[in-house]
């Protein structure tokens, strides 16, 4: 009975696929349930003066309206500074603060009333850019460095050496679900919230900070999830906290479900970043130097914009070994909301530079780029130590670039691509490999923890939970497999209950791409238990004078084997009844902690991962040049997965992350009017849809083994997003044909508007450089 490794389909694939699953707003009413809806702030930065109620109350079927003096704890929350205020108290930051939360019977009596508060607001001096809190020394928290050799001097001595700019784009979660959250009071006093969120236990925290009580009154069940994406590890918040605050005052059930425009307005997103770089490279393309500042917009508050900040610095020179480093960052404070986690959690914006970098360096030499990258890749000992002084145990990087570059039939499309320029003029292609090396750990250490509650039943059945939420990755699928091979049963036979603090206490948010992996751990753990405890009953049942290693007993096909025998000695339903007589406890707690991490930010060395996940994808695009679109025609991914659980699920993060990664990579452009988001619909943000899926899609597992991995398999849920930015390097070859050895700009992300710019700029240095070649084609590059 093989339970892993296989690709059993998705527990919920049916359901959302048919758009039968239910998410916290489908539920049907509660009795006496209220409408909550926030107020926002009209005004990106200012002086709250006062709010009058007043006729906004008189409104028909208005039951309340708070604002921050009805909070009766802590006004302010934050994971790694409490710095953000539930409701806004006298300063406003960001248009879209919630100002006020007002509870009514229906949703058309919450908008009337919001029309008729009277705000009284004293406008200031907002700041927006990255430039401009630079200028006015707006910062969230210190600078964070990581450094190796001497950087200064590798500079000076460097054959050749390229300084650059480069602006990144942010980027909005669009999870198909809105935030929301439904509080129940409880008649011990406290309340019980459904929120959809990530982090079930920040929720609870929160919650009980801000009601002033107990934690161990606040009860959350983390609901799935219709995606997360990062913008529910901390952001699920201010509408949980506004659902237990009306929940609270008014005795009644109280739901929120934000509207889109309202979640696109008020929710932060991926930060944008300006990133500063200067390297020193010799002839050959070998970098011996990189110094890079990174500058992060992290909106009003703290959020997790610090920790965001250092897995960019741990990812700065991605997949390459770099001898003299100086990386260094810093978050800016600006009057946007707060931006948060997306998946890639600041290593796409980091890895941007440093393929950027590597592009203006193959452009400077007039080689490849993949030339480039195989020159600077980790390899053997002595190239394989990160800036921060974690050894990379398994060093594959360079055999899985030569596997990827030979399976997407790299070469040849190459000269296919360089003969098409040379005789199209209305269209331009391009090819790129991008490698990726993403850490695999909770860069704060003490988050890699999971704890786990198993319970095997009568009937031979169990029953598992953990801290883990389910968002769409299928991180139940796989817990539920893990389990099933652990006791020898079924699938059907294992059920993933929904998570709760009630059952798993004090949990880690379900992020980083570790969460099948701590929380399998886990469940794993307190399998080993009862599996142990029956072992111990059943040795002493199927007796031999006390001579049975328990040991020695298999589990398999839902019953219990005698080592070597083919014919079961009984069944497991029988086995946990006769350890239910014997009085043996058939349920058990888990734990895990991920051993071997460390890391120091005063020295910027440590080990913060427990391993990598690698991967590389070709791409191929194609622009037309009279409008700049880019159209994706092939992607080749060869992503390690080690021992993969379900092949079928990873896949499937493979494909959605990459296409997620090219998104924000080619299309997705946040546009603000003062502080006011713009683009806050889907007729203005365009995320890509099922038309910008290239034709030709591979996707191969490389299954190497990595004796780190806690589960055998690797992580998966967010490398496969940075590895969306190979498109953006194959607009870059593209257009090193126009304008052969011209120097680029090419910022994120490449919009048509931005490409159709560039070609323009690149067409007319083509012009002045060689005269009469301006719309054709010459030496390629790339
Ligand atoms: N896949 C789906 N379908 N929906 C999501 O919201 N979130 C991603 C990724 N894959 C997400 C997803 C993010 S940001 C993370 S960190 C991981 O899933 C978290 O789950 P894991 O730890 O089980 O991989
Ligand atoms: N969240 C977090 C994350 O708190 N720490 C991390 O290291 C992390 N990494 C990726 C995504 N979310
Ligand atoms: Mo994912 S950004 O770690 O939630």
């Amino acid at each position: 009975m093989i339970t892993v490794r296989k690709s059993v389909e998705h527990d919920l694939a049916m359901n959302h696929a048919t758009g039968r699953s239910l998410f916290l707003n489908d539920l049907p009413p509660l009795a006496a349930e209220l409408v909550v809806h926030l107020v926002g702030s009209p005004i990106p930065k200012g002086q709250l003066l006062t709010i009058d109620k007043t006729a906004a109350l008189k409104h028909p079927g208005v039951v309340a309206i708070f604002t921050a003096a009805d909070v009766p704890g802590a006004l302010h929350f934050g994971v790694i500074r409490a710095d953000e205020a539930f409701l806004a108290l006298d300063n406003v930051e960001y248009v879209g603060q919630p100002l006020a939360v007002i509870a009514a019977e229906t949703e058309e009596a919450a908008i009337a009333a919001e029309s008729l508060l009277l705000l009284d607001l004293r406008n200031e001096d907002p700041v927006f850019t990255i430039e401009e809190a630079i200028a006015r020394d707006e910062w969230l928290g210190e600078e964070k460095k990581i450094e190796r050799g001497d950087c200064v001097h590798g500079l000076d001595t460097a054959e050749l050496r390229l300084d650059g700019v480069l602006s990144i784009g942010g980027q909005e979660h669009c999870y198909l679900e809105t935030q929301a959250a439904l509080a129940e009071p409880d008649p011990a006093g406290g309340i019980r919230l459904k929120s959809s969120t990530q982090h079930p236990t920040e929720i609870q925290t929160i919650t009980a900070a801000m009601l002033g009580i107990g934690m161990h009154q606040v009860v959350v069940e983390a609901f799935p999830m219709g995606g997360a994406f990062g913008g529910k590890e901390t952001q699920a918040a201010i509408p949980a906290l506004a659902s237990a605050l009306v929940a609270h005052h008014t005795r009644r059930p109280a739901r929120i479900s934000l509207s889109r425009r309202t979640d696109m307005n008020m929710t932060g997103k991926r930060h944008d970043y300006q990133v500063l770089w200067q390297a020193g490279f010799d002839h050959e393309g070998c970098i011996h130097a990189l110094d890079i500042q990174f500058y992060s917009n992290g909106g009003s508050t703290t959020d997790l914009s610090p920790a965001v900040l250092e897995r960019s610095l741990l990812h700065a020179t991605n997949a390459y070994y770099i001898p003299n480093v100086c990386i260094r960052g810093r978050v800016c404070r600006t009057n946007l909301p707060s931006n948060t986690a997306f998946r890639g959690f600041g290593a796409p914006q980091a890895v941007a530079a440093m393929e950027n970098i590597i592009e203006a360096i193959a452009v400077k030499l007039g080689r490849g780029a993949l030339e480039i990258r195989i020159t600077n890749c980790y390899s053997v000992p002595g190239r394989d130590v990160t800036p921060y002084g974690q050894r990379l145990k398994t060093t594959m990087l360079p055999g899985l670039m030569r596997e990827a570059v030979e399976r997407a039939g790299y070469a040849e499309r190459r000269l296919a691509i360089e003969q098409f320029n040379r005789t199209s003029l209305t269209h331009c292609k391009g090819i790129s490999l991008l490698p990726v090396n993403f850490g695999i750990s909770f860069t704060q250490t003490f988050l890699n923890q999971a704890n786990a509650l198993v319970n095997l039943y009568l009937d031979g059945t169990i029953q598992v939970s953990t801290g883990a939420t389910e968002m769409g990755q299928g991180s139940n699928t796989k817990i539920r497999q893990l389990i099933a091979r652990e006791f020898g049963v079924p699938l059907e036979r294992v059920r993933v209950m929904p998570t709760s603090t009630e059952k798993n206490h004090n949990t880690s948010p379900t992020a980083a791409s570790v969460s099948t992996d701590l929380n399998g751990m886990a469940a794993l753990d307190a399998a080993r238990k009862i599996l142990f405890r029956l072992r111990q009953v059943a040795a002493k049942i199927l007796g031999r004078g006390g001579t049975l290693d328990p040991g020695s007993l298999r589990f398999e096909n839902e019953c219990v084997f005698l080592s070597g025998d083919r014919e079961p000695a009984m069944t497991l339903a029988n086995l946990a009844r006769r350890a239910h007589s014997a009085r043996v406890d058939l349920g058990a707690r888990g734990f895990y902690w991920t051993p071997g991490l460390n890391f120091d930010w005063t020295t910027g060395q440590g080990n913060p991962f427990r391993y990598f996940t690698a991967g590389c994808a070709v791409s191929e695009v194609c622009i037309d040049r009279s409008t700049g679109f880019v159209e994706v025609e092939q992607v080749d991914i060869l992503m390690d997965t080690g021992f993969s659980i379900n092949p079928g699920i990873d896949r499937g993060q493979i494909i959605g992350g990459f296409v997620q990664g090219m998104g924000w990579a080619l299309r997705e452009e946040l546009s603000y009017e003062n502080g006011r988001l713009t683009s806050n619909s889907l007729s203005t943000y365009k995320i890509p849809t099922i038309r910008d899926i290239p034709e030709v899609f591979n996707v191969t597992l490389a299954t190497n083994p990595d004796p780190d991995c806690l589960v055998g398999a690797k992580g998966v849920g967010e490398p496969p997003l940075v590895l969306g930015l190979s498109v953006w390097t194959a607009v870059q070859h593209a257009l090193s044909h126009i304008s052969p050895g011209a120097t680029r700009r090419l910022d994120l992300p490449a919009t048509p508007e931005r490409v159709l710019m560039e070609i323009h700029r690149l067409q007319a240095s083509s012009k002045n450089v060689a005269p009469g070649l301006e719309g054709r084609i010459s030496t390629p590059q790339g």
